[in-house]
Order: structure tokens, then sequence, then C-alpha cells
């Protein structure tokens, strides 16, 4: 728990009076939201959360609050998979929601930028990107919730990574208001840029650990012309794989998406979602989902996929496909991937592994941690799932039928370590996209030990030396992290 004081009766009156009876909450019915992760893993509880309406606001209200001693736990949309944004159950740590400060405050069609502030959701940043007929390269399956803010701070990853990056890939410019309450005016729009270390970098991926990321200019790309989807039947992920590499023998650069799901994972979203059905004749071990786009004129998008498919079908490497022959029928492919995490919550307690690989070894992954899995606990029900075509694959794990959920999250750390044994002798990573948060600290010494973690500890302490930001993530307690005892 946080070291940090309470926040005074004294400090809750300064931040009322600067921010306003709809820039504080305090009501514990109103802050109670806040207080909850969306996996429901975490439940803690504030004194305040604190909503202002701009980053002048944020920069007095934090200046307040480091004045005071009192921890600040920056949140956006609440989407965390790991506990990112959660306040611990001492109520002495106050939430800072950026949600207020949702402008896009600009678009330069000519720059291709568009610059943002912090609480926009990233569906209305692509929305308001496609609108100046321009396209935000970046897609998550909880887009309609999560803010610019987090994402950022999370370096989100998502179905374009293969094509364009990740989140850190976009970013030219950034504000931040750091633990101090001072300001790091960065939203700079220029490709190039040498001016000593690029400091934007460094508060992408940190979780909310370093500063608050207020406003932030992405870099956009030409809207795509054409788009063609296809949902393909495949034996496993090597089946998988050896489509990848025809698309990409064809033209490396008409993939904007290449994701991998498990003919398990696609049962429960087609069992237990509304709306989802499977549009091929009958369920496979596993599918493919690839989408084709491109900027250019008069491009035969639809042969190039047609193309490939013919050829996959006739060598075996596919055994069914279906093309969308509308938006309305790409949305409904794009339904059956990206309700795999909500089909997963309905069906009982999962523990999720996170996890990249090079793309050559996901089908060794796949195979080891299924055999692991299931000799660790009878009746566990694998589900992978991902984007296999930058290597990150979600090898989540449903409870068995049946089993008390409590005691199946339990074995968190024992199903996550011997993931991460199969993951660590593949040159894998324990946490792809979704970050560290409060749910894996535990695992950066034994990952990222030694200089690394020193390293970003003596970061960390530079920049927030007394702890006040988003204690708890990141930092395992034993490595000095002043906030927390
Ligand atoms: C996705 O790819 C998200 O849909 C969520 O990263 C993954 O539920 C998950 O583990
Ligand atoms: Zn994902």
């Amino acid at each position: 728990m946080t070291a940090c004081p309470a926040p005074t009766a004294d400090l809750l009156d300064r931040l009322a009076h600067l921010l306003g009876p709809s820039g504080i909450l305090t009501a514990p019915s109103d802050t109670d939201p806040y207080c909850t992760d969306w996996r429901a893993l975490y439940h803690g509880r504030t004194a305040a959360v604190l909503r202002p309406a701009d980053t002048a606001e944020l920069a007095q209200a934090v200046t307040l609050c480091a004045q005071a001693g009192v921890a600040m736990v920056p949140q956006g949309g609440n989407t965390s998979m790991v506990g990112g944004a959660t306040p611990d159950d001492s109520g002495r740590e106050v939430v800072i929601c950026l949600s207020r400060m949702n402008r896009v405050r600009r678009i330069d069609p000519l720059d291709h930028t568009m610059e943002v502030e912090a609480g926009v959701t990233l569906k209305a940043a692509q929305d308001a990107a496609r609108e100046a007929g321009l396209m935000l390269p970046l897609s998550i399956s909880s887009e309609g919730s999560a803010q610019i803010g987090g994402v950022l701070a999370t370096n989100a990853g998502g179905n374009n990574t293969v094509r364009y990056g990740n989140a850190r890939e976009l970013v030219l410019g950034l504000e931040v208001v750091l633990p101090d309450g001072s300001v790091f005016h960065g939203l700079r729009r220029l490709r190039k840029d040498n001016t000593g270390y690029a400091l934007r970098q460094l508060f992408v991926g940190s979780e909310g650990t370093l500063g608050f990321i207020t406003a932030a200019i992405l870099q956009l790309q030409p809207q795509p012309r054409a788009t063609e989807a296809a949902l393909c039947a495949v034996a496993d992920a090597k089946g998988a794989l050896a489509l990848f590499a025809a698309f990409r023998a064809q033209d490396p650069a008409l993939i904007q998406a290449f994701e991998y799901m498990s003919g398990a994972g696609m049962d429960l979203v087609t069992r237990l979602v509304p709306g989802a059905s499977l549009p091929l004749a009958e369920p496979a071990p596993a599918y493919v989902l690839v989408e084709l786009a491109t900027p250019r004129a008069n491009a035969d998008l639809r042969g190039a996929l047609e193309d490939v498919l013919g050829a996959a079908l006739e060598d075996g490497t596919v055994t069914d496909a279906v093309i969308a022959e509308s938006e309305g029928q790409r949305m409904a492919l794009w339904k059956l991937r990206e309700e795999h995490a909500e089909a997963q919550r309905r069906a009982g307690a999962s523990v999720k592994n996170d996890v990249s690989v090079p793309v050559s070894h996901v089908p060794e992954l796949i195979d080891r941690a299924t055999a692991a899995c299931a000799a660790l606990i009878p009746g566990i029900r694998p589900a992978p799932f991902g984007h296999i075509g930058d290597g990150n694959i979600h090898f989540n794990l449903v409870q068995p039928e049946g089993m008390d959920p409590a005691a199946f999250l339990a074995l968190d750390h024992r199903i996550m370590d011997t993931v991460g044994a199969i993951v660590r002798d593949l040159d894998g990573s324990f946490s792809a996209e979704h970050g560290v948060g409060r749910l894996k600290p535990y695992m950066m010494p034994d990952w990222r030990g030694g200089a690394e973690l020193a390293t970003m500890r003596r970061i960390k302490d530079a920049i927030d030396p007394r702890g006040l930001l988003n204690p708890g993530a990141i930092f395992p307690p034993d490595t000095g992290n002043p906030a927390r005892v």
C-alpha cells in the first residue's frame, strides 16, 4: 500500500476550489467506478477523483498534490488488462482522470498529423482523422473506451502493428505534466528533430509512472481507397503462418492486419456473444482474419486477395474461407475477433498471457504452452488468439467448467510462470502490448533485472523522486519504490 499521506480536508477544499463542481468527485458512489479495473481483479478506494478541464488545471492540481506529498493515479478509459490505473485500497491515492480533456485540437492534412488531447477516445480520434480524409492507423479492441492518454502511456499495439508499428511509432510530439506540476511542452510535429534525448519516447509506455500525457501530435496515414477482409479456416498456427508467408510474398505492403483465433476461442465467441455467428460451413481448429488495404487508386485488391486464397485453398493451407462482400460483413468478421476478450469474461475467470515471440516461434509456443497448462490444471481451457502477424499471442486460459473462479485465479502466478518459461525459452516477452501494471511487477526482476531494471529505477527516481505517480505499477515493492511499503 502507498506510504504517502492521505489528502487532507484542506487539500480537498483547495482542489475543489480549483477544479469546480464538475472537476472533483468525492462521494463513494461516484468514485467507485474509478476504483475497479475492467477485469474486476483490483478493487481500491480513493478520497477523490480529479477531472481537470485542461492542461493548466491539471498542472495546478498536480502541484497541490505534490506539495502535500499525495500519491496520484492517472486514469483514462479504465480499460487496462493489468490493473494499470486502479488505486490501492488505502484510500490515500487520488485518481486523476483526463476524460474531460477531449478535444481534437487540429488536423494538418499536408503534414499528415493530428493534435489530440488525452481524453479523446481512440475511436473518436480515428473518426476525426477519417473525416479529414486521413487515417489514424491504430486499432485495438477497446478503442471505443480507451483514451489517447492511456493508449500512449501503455504504448498500445493492436491489430495494425504488423503494418504501422505500435503507438510509439505514431508519436511525433507530446505534452506532459510532470510529477511536480511542471509542464513538458513537446508538441512538435516534426519528422526530424534530433535535439538531445527523445524525451517523448520515455513517456510512451511508462504506464503513468513518470507523468501525465495531456496531448499528442500523431502521425497519420493516407486513407485506404480499398479494403478487403476474409475469414479463413486453417489447421493450426503453422497453417496460419504459411498463409501469412503467402500474403507477404505477394505484397507485404498490402497487409493491414493478420489475426489468429483458436477454434476454442471462436467457439466461446459464437456461443456467448449475442449476434456473433460463424459465417463458415463448419467450425475449424483455427482461423485467420486477414485484412488487405491500399491507398492506391485502381488497385485490384479483391483480385490480390483471391489469388492468394485460391492457391491456399488448392494446396490445403486454407480449408474454407469467406470474403466480406460489404462493409457490414467486414464489421461482422471483425466482431468475431474483437469480442474474444468479452466472450472469455463471460466464460468465467481467465488468466491472460499477453506474450510475444518471434513470429516463426508462434506455433511452437501454442503447442508447448497448451500441453504444459493441461498438465498443470486438468480441464483448463486454452483459448489463444491475437496478432500473429507481429508475434503477439494472447495465450489466455479459461477456468475449467465448474471450478471456483477464485480458486482458479489463485493459481495465476503458476499459470503465468508456466507459460512464461516457454516464452522465455523462445526468446519472447512476458508483456507484449498490455504492459506490466499492478499484475506483473513481480515478474520484472526475473525478466528485466540487473542493469535494465536498475536503469529504469534511476529514471523513475530522477523524474519522480518521491514515487508519487502511479505507485504500484511496473516496479515491484522490493526495488525501492519509495511510495510503497
Ligand atoms: C485484444 O487483442 C486485446 O483483443 C485483449 O489486446 C486481449 O483479452 C485479451 O487478452
Ligand atoms: Zn491484443
